[in-house]
């Protein structure tokens, strides 16, 4: 069975360097991996149709095969589960502009409210605002993302509540934070996004 993933998607797909260094946060956009921007250092270029170059063996496959449940990269680079994860959630450019946008509106320790302490900072003490977004994406679960930006276990454990609020539609809990009425919409949104893709799984 093939489950189609939208070019956009796919392209606003973003992984971090490498799995031993988790906190870092230095994005690759998949991009990179995609024939014809490979071509331009190569010359060796992907056909349109088949864009996604494998990374480790040079294949190029179809947008289609990729987290469809078979391996079509020799070392099964299409089916990882970061890249998987990333796929069903927003892109991480868009996630990182609506915490930006919090952050600008609220002050720079508004999103202790979500994610604890080490939130403070705009994000700083977790990496920053884009590390953070990347994490958001590419976690499978809530656990992963703790693990990801070492989160105390309280801090996490209040997030969890958050989440399974706005699960259980119930948003006097995101109000209790100080999310302003107006912005409870994006705010729910954005949560149940992530729930919607397997975070409180
Ligand atoms: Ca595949």
């Amino acid at each position: 069975m093939v489950r189609v993933i939208s070019t956009s998607l796919a392209i606003g797909l973003a992984l971090t360097a490498c799995a031993c260094f988790p906190r870092v946060a230095s994005a690759i956009d998949l991009t990179r991996f995609y024939g014809h921007i490979h071509s331009k250092r190569s010359g060796d270029a992907c056909h349109p149709y088949e864009p996604f170059r494998c990374p480790t063996d040079g294949t190029c496959i179809s947008i289609q095969y990729l987290c469809d449940g078979a391996p079509d990269c020799q070392d099964g680079y299409d089916e990882d589960a970061r890249l998987c994860t990333a796929a069903k959630r927003p892109p991480v450019e868009e996630t990182a502009s609506f915490l930006q946008s919090l952050l600008a509106s609220h002050g720079p320790n508004y999103l202790e409210k979500l994610f604890g302490s080490k939130a403070r900072d705009a994000l700083q003490p977790l990496g920053g605002i884009n590390a953070v977004a990347i994490a958001l994406s590419e976690s499978q679960t809530i656990e992963d993302f703790g693990a990801a930006l070492h989160l105390m276990r309280s801090d996490l454990e209040h997030l969890r509540s958050v989440f399974m609020a706005v699960e259980n539609g119930d948003l006097g809990m995101l109000k209790s934070l100080g999310i302003k009425d107006s912005e409870l919409g994006d705010v729910k949104f954005f949560l149940e996004k992530l729930v919607n893709t397997g975070f409180l799984d």
